[in-house]
């Protein structure tokens, strides 16, 4: 139905498997999935503000879609005056090259008034647990919901049910203007968490929470202003169970800016088995999560039987404790995990009701222990095969114009540095577009005249983090942690520590722990503890990959503030034969901001669509 042309077959860089054809989605087509992405009411933190929704709340609908599969969303920008993207967090999008939601490096933003389809295409094992936020400016504050790529067939491990657990940061303030404010001359310095969320509920620092009051909601605010609400989502945020079970929590580090831990109250360890979805792991077992922006883990859980809460004295609830790690301030909030729904949420306890390690066990967290649950099936490259290092030097200089700017290898990255999107950019003047490989090998990765790090199909790359001392005035020698993410390929993370990379000392340490990583897509380049001289090496992390997939890929910091001010990278692998996947003819719509591939009521947008055959194999449960 969808097909006015016949499939073409594809270059040999691409999966066998995978087909294309051209498509218009008129009046015919029935997306799989619809968003609409507008201004409206948040009740959270106990306030009522506005800012950016999905299908009218945030964060949006969970959505869920099937793995070796290729799943069209229908994305709505009914803002009046704000672009929108949408990024499938953790999907590679191998086989949608224009459709990973970056503005400005793989797509033109979607203009207000249109839509754009996202076309979604995944592996047959990519189970496991992702997000949509929206990749423009700070968007993702709101602008986000969780994606679940549902087990084809049985999964590894046996649940009874599954509950998404998804942090967040509270602010005071919208997106648009902490955006404002983060890339603002003078700079006004890092920004606080407010309060801790718990998909997308909470009670932030300096509000009381109500304890077990009927919902009364609260009228609703001017555009703009925020109102006291006194009953109205001020209570503790809760995750329903039922006793004797075992629970899949999907964790989701969907937070701006902090790096969350989390425990339970009078509940037994946890078993991680995945993490960034794509791969499960062997069962590692933990009193505590740790999640930071960006990323995911899923663990079993398993509830109190319904004897020992008779034991507890019919207790009904039990606390949730989040804590902020590794940021000046920590701040602790609770949510409620609940036994029955007639039990009343209870307030904020006085005191905190675990004891979560804070300090070195936070850089300590599951360092060198996740591996794989199918080792033999691992693609984990041997130090012998690594083909290329590029380490990345990691700072914070000042400007003259009194702004601060985040650096890699000094280069810094906005959606303001290039006037077109660099794919776009790659379709129209080809090979002039594409980074010079042997200019950046000169010049730390990237090159001079693009601004963009290359790489070619078939290297292995070693990507090693180096943070240094903050060189900006007023922060001099401050190290920070970064949550870095990696779009496209999963890349297998070798562990971090504090000073330099040693790699004769790493490559020992992970063949005497005999460890074989997991693939990731979000890692933390921790500060460990450190202050350090201004420019001076503090701390490092380090990733290894092969290079697989063509296209345009940004490799970034994840939290918000600093994304803002230019801790991003845009990668591009292969050159432009290789990029130019879509035949120029069929590409056209992609070309210019607002182009064909942009709809609205008036116009039936045409796309490239690329099949994925393996999802024919697949049955979900
Ligand atoms: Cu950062």
């Amino acid at each position: 139905m969808r097909s006015i042309l016949p499939a073409l077959v594809l270059g040999s860089w691409l999966s066998a498997t995978a087909l294309a054809k051209l498509v218009v989605h008129d009046g015919s087509f029935t997306p799989d999935q619809v968003l609409r992405v507008t201004i409206g009411q948040i009740d959270s933190g106990c306030q009522t503000h506005q800012d950016i929704v999905v299908n009218g709340t945030s964060p949006g609908p969970v959505l869920h879609i099937l793995p070796g599969a290729t799943t069209w969303v229908r994305v709505y920008n009914d803002m009046d005056d704000q672009n929108l993207t949408m990024h499938w967090h953790g999907i590679t999008q191998r086989l949608a090259p224009f459709a990973d939601g970056t503005p400005m490096a793989s797509q033109w933003p979607i203009p207000p008034g249109h839509f754009f389809d996202y076309e979604i295409v995944t592996d047959k094992d990519d189970a496991g647990t992702y997000y949509y936020h929206s990749h423009v400016e700070m968007q993702a504050m709101t602008c986000i919901g969780a994606l679940v790529v549902d087990d084809c067939g049985q999964a590894p491990f046996q649940y009874d049910d599954e509950r998404i657990l998804m942090f967040g940061d509270w602010f005071d303030s919208s997106s648009h203007s902490m955006a404002s404010q983060a890339g603002g001359a003078p700079f006004q310095g890092p920004p606080e968490t407010g309060g801790l969320l718990l998909n997308g509920h909470g009670v932030p620092g300096g509000k009381t929470a109500v304890a077990g009051k009927d919902h009364t909601r609260g009228k609703h605010s001017a555009p703009g202003q925020r109102r006291q609400t006194e009953d109205s989502q001020c209570e503790l945020p809760v995750i329903d169970v039922d006793a004797g079970k075992t629970y899949r929590f999907r964790f989701i580090g969907g937070t701006s800016l902090s790096l969350v831990a989390a425990a339970f109250e009078g509940h037994g360890n946890m078993t991680v088995i995945q993490v960034d979805g794509s791969e499960y792991s062997q069962p590692v077992s933990t009193d505590h999560m740790q999640v930071g922006v960006g990323q995911r883990f899923d663990v079993l859980f398993k509830t109190k039987t319904a004897e020992e809460l008779q034991a507890d004295g019919n207790r009904m609830t039990y606390y949730v404790q989040m804590q902020t790690l590794d940021s000046p301030r920590s701040f602790v909030g609770y949510a409620v995990l609940r036994y029955s729904q007639d039990a009343k949420i209870p307030a904020v306890p006085a005191n905190p009701v675990v004891d979560i390690p804070t300090g070195e066990a936070t850089w300590n967290w599951m360092e060198y222990t996740l591996q794989p649950l199918q080792p033999d099936q691992s693609d984990f490259p041997s130090a012998d095969e690594v083909t290329r290092r590029v380490t990345i030097d990691v700072g914070l200089v000042s400007l003259p114009n009194g702004k601060i700017e985040y650096q890699f290898n000094k280069l810094s990255w906005f959606e303001s540095t290039y006037t077109s999107p660099l794919l776009v950019d790659i379709y129209l003047r080809g090979e002039a577009a594409v980074p010079n490989y042997e200019a950046a090998i000169k010049n730390g990765g990237w090159d001079p005249n693009t601004l963009a790090w290359p790489a070619k199909i078939g290297e292995v790359l070693e990507i090693i983090w180096q943070n240094t001392g903050a060189e900006a005035d007023r922060f001099q020698g401050m190290v920070e942690s970064h949550p870095f993410h990696a779009h496209s390929k999963h890349f297998y993370d070798l562990g971090g520590g504090p000073g330099a990379y040693d790699a004769d000392a790493n490559n020992a340490k992970i063949s005497q722990l005999g460890y074989k990583p997991i693939r990731r897509d979000t890692t933390l380049l921790y500060s460990y503890g450190q202050r350090t001289g201004a420019g001076q090496v503090a701390s490092w992390r380090g990733w290894r990959l092969r290079i697989t997939d063509a296209g345009v890929w940004m490799v970034h910091c994840h939290i918000l503030t600093h994304m803002m001010i230019g801790m991003q990278s845009v990668w591009v692998v292969g050159n432009a034969t290789q990029i130019e996947q879509v035949p120029m003819a069929e590409s056209q719509g992609y070309l210019t901001y607002g182009g064909d591939v942009y709809g609205n009521e008036n116009y039936n947008p045409t796309y490239y669509e690329w099949t994925n055959e393996a999802a024919k194999q697949c049955q979900p449960i």
